[in-house]
């Protein structure tokens, strides 16, 4: 699929969807990169494995994640914060493969976000039942650039809110190669992401990875 169709080849879908001002979807932008985006991520891990992290206050994520690029998102006992070192490895994180790059940019490019270079990459790996409460992604520095996410893998329901955590969320299925795109008030919005329900992806089996491409230096 072009970025140009109007509609994704899911039927009546709109191939790309405002979900506030300067937030959108793109459906199946990335279908097609899936495979080569899935083999950076092996790459990418088998120097800087997935982990659980804890929060602050002592519960151990559901989620598991790593990083690449300049700086990885981190959170322990001490807080939230970004670092160029994995505190697993003693080692810097691994750098952003060019599909990330590449595709972070022609996405932020389609959203009218002209110039978009990330330079970090925090990677979610979901199994069955795994979720992400409502929070803001705040530990970058610049708040005027957007956040590029690609949901690869199992579908997932993506919780939207607004700028109060008790603002109700809405709802979207992000499925395998949707490309999201948030930057203006939306950047800053609560966000989460609902249990993952079971299934059998072909690329991914019982999985669902997703990267989000950050400028947070
Ligand atoms: C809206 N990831 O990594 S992607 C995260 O599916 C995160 O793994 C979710 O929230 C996931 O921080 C959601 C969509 C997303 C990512 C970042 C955002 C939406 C966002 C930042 C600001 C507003
Ligand atoms: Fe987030």
């Amino acid at each position: 699929m072009t970025p140009g169709d109007l509609f994704s080849d899911q039927a009546g879908v709109p191939a790309c969807e405002a979900m506030a001002p300067r937030a959108v979807v793109l459906r199946g932008f990335a279908r097609d990169d899936g495979a080569a985006l899935l083999r950076a991520v092996a790459i990418v891990t088998a120097q800087a494995p997935f982990r659980h992290m804890v929060t602050p206050g002592g519960f151990t994520m559901s989620a598991a994640m790593t990083n690449c690029g300049r700086v990885g998102w981190l959170t322990d006992r001490k807080g939230y914060r970004y670092d160029a070192v994995d505190p697993e490895t003693g080692l810097p994180w691994p750098g952003l493969p060019e599909p990330f790059v590449a595709l972070a940019r022609h996405a932020a490019d389609a959203a009218g976000f002209a110039d978009f270079v990330p330079d970090a990459c925090l990677i979610n790996r979901y199994e069955p039942g795994a979720r992400l409460s409502l929070h803001q992604d705040r530990n970058e520095r610049d708040f005027s650039a957007p956040i590029v996410s690609v949901s690869l893998g199992l579908p997932a329901v993506f919780l939207f809110g607004g700028a109060q955590r008790n603002d109700r969320p809405r709802r979207y299925r992000l499925e395998h190669g949707d490309v999201a795109v948030w930057g203006g008030p939306a950047r800053l919005a609560f966000h989460g992401v609902a249990p993952l329900a079971d299934g059998d992806h072909p690329l991914t089996g019982r999985q669902r990875f997703n990267l989000t491409l950050r400028k947070a230096l």
